[in-house]
């Protein structure tokens, strides 16, 4: 079910991905490289040092390293090697481009006020976050509580910020939103799935586990969708 890679001249020899884990930028890249198969490494960047990427002037993640070639920000990311798997590939169609752009402006700004919508599921999603990230054990123990109580009032703002008042029904809403656009189809590349597929299964992937992610899959029709896409997607091609 997996894409190889179709061009010989893309054969990387070394791809490092500076991330933090629970990142759905860094998880969109991720979902990009997994279903192609393009072997890479991951450095997980401690979010309050960041002294992983000291070394670039650009300071947020997703950073990938090709080669020594630094490439930023996840959309421009998966573009660039997009283009280098695919070299004669032409423009791609409108119908893909447009619901890569909903989830960079629409989805993600949904996420934040749902996985910090309570004290109880921003403790779950810290709890997910600092057991998952690269923290100090000092860091791990102040991060969970410390962040999620930020978290739970940054949320709020968000919420304020990108005008949703109720972010579960902004979340179902968004998900159903996904499945009409699907139209019948399996993936919204048809058969396969393609790069706006990708972007909205790697940016729900960090939430499908929490309390968020299970109401949105039991509330909505997204999860037949999300189970072929974890099929499609399959193995992590990570090195460790
Ligand atoms: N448009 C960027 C992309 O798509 O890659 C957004 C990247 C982004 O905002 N990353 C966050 C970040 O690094 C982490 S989820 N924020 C700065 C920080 O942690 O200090």
């Amino acid at each position: 079910a997996k894409e190889k890679p179709r061009s010989e001249k893309f054969l990387p020899k070394e791809v490092v991905l500076y991330q933090y884990e629970a990142c759905p930028f860094c998880n969109k890249v991720k979902a990009f490289l997994d279903y192609y198969s393009i072997p890479y490494k991951i450095v997980e960047v401690n979010p309050i040092s960041k002294k992983e990427i000291k070394w670039s002037d650009y300071k947020k993640v997703p950073i990938l390293k090709v080669d020594g070639e630094q490439m930023v920000d996840s959309s421009d990311i998966i573009d660039k090697l997009f283009h280098r798997i695919n070299p004669d590939s032409s423009i791609r169609d409108g119908e893909e481009k447009k619901w890569r752009e909903w989830v960079d402006n629409h989805l993600v700004h949904v996420l934040s006020p749902n996985i910090y919508r309570s004290t109880s599921e921003a403790l779950e999603s810290f709890d997910y976050i600092t057991t998952h990230g690269n923290f100090s054990f000092t860091e791990r123990l102040v991060a969970k509580y410390a962040g999620a109580a930020a978290m739970y009032f940054v949320s709020k703002k968000l919420k304020k910020k990108h005008n949703i008042t109720d972010e579960r029904a902004a979340l179902y809403e968004a998900a159903e939103t996904w499945v009409d656009a699907l139209n019948g189809r399996h993936y919204l590349g048809g058969s396969k799935p393609n790069l706006a597929d990708l972007a909205v299964f790697g940016v729900l992937r960090p939430i499908r586990y929490l309390t968020s992610g299970k109401d949105m899959v039991e509330h909505t029709r997204i999860g037949e969708w999300y189970g072929r896409m974890e099929n499609a997607v399959g193995e992590s091609a990570r090195i460790k």
